[in-house]
């Protein structure tokens, strides 16, 4: 009967759905969730050409007491520092390396772009492509080492679909990024 043939047709598409939307959701706005921390969308401004990138986060922290992340590694760069950024002599908004990045009880710090703290990135293993999933592991000074995604939001990169359907070099063809 057609109406049974209807019904396959919506039930498969009630589950292709979300399989397709999903992901795209995700890349607009993720959040990670780990005890007592949220993180609300970690993400990486990779600017082309540069071999550093800046990652931010909001971290909100439910619990009674504040933590503080003491460190940072990436299996996606060389190293990771805690940046913090100050106003020197003539006026310049600069980076500077900070020892601690303190996240409030019952509060949140919000590292975000123009001029607050943020997690530098040197000696980026790239190259990256927007949407991808970088993790990042943070060493909270109570809470031990917690490790997120953080996604890739580039600017004048190629998306990874170009670069993989680019098959004019015949030796390229056979790499699998
Ligand atoms: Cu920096």
């Amino acid at each position: 009967m057609y109406s049974n043939k209807f019904k396959k047709y919506l039930l498969a598409l009630a589950f292709l759905c979300p399989i397709i939307f999903l992901p795209l959701n995700i890349l607009k706005a993720h959040e990670i969730v780990i005890d007592i921390f949220t993180f609300e969308h970690p993400w990486v401004n990779v600017l082309s050409g540069s071999s550093n990138a800046a990652m931010y986060v909001k971290i909100i922290n439910k619990g009674d007491l504040a933590d503080h992340i003491i460190g940072a590694s990436s299996p996606a760069a060389d190293r990771l520092e805690l940046h913090s950024h100050f106003i020197d002599d003539s006026g310049v908004s600069r980076m500077r390396h900070v020892m601690a990045i303190d996240i409030p009880p019952k509060g949140f710090v919000d590292l975000a772009p123009g001029g607050g703290n943020h997690i530098m990135l040197i000696g980026l293993k790239g190259p990256f492509f927007d949407g991808e999933l970088i993790p990042i592991s943070l060493t909270l000074k109570n809470s031990g080492i917690l490790t997120i995604d953080a996604v890739v939001e580039s600017v004048g990169l190629k998306p990874k679909l170009s670069e993989e359907s680019d098959v004019s070099d015949a030796n390229k063809s056979h790499h699998k990024h």
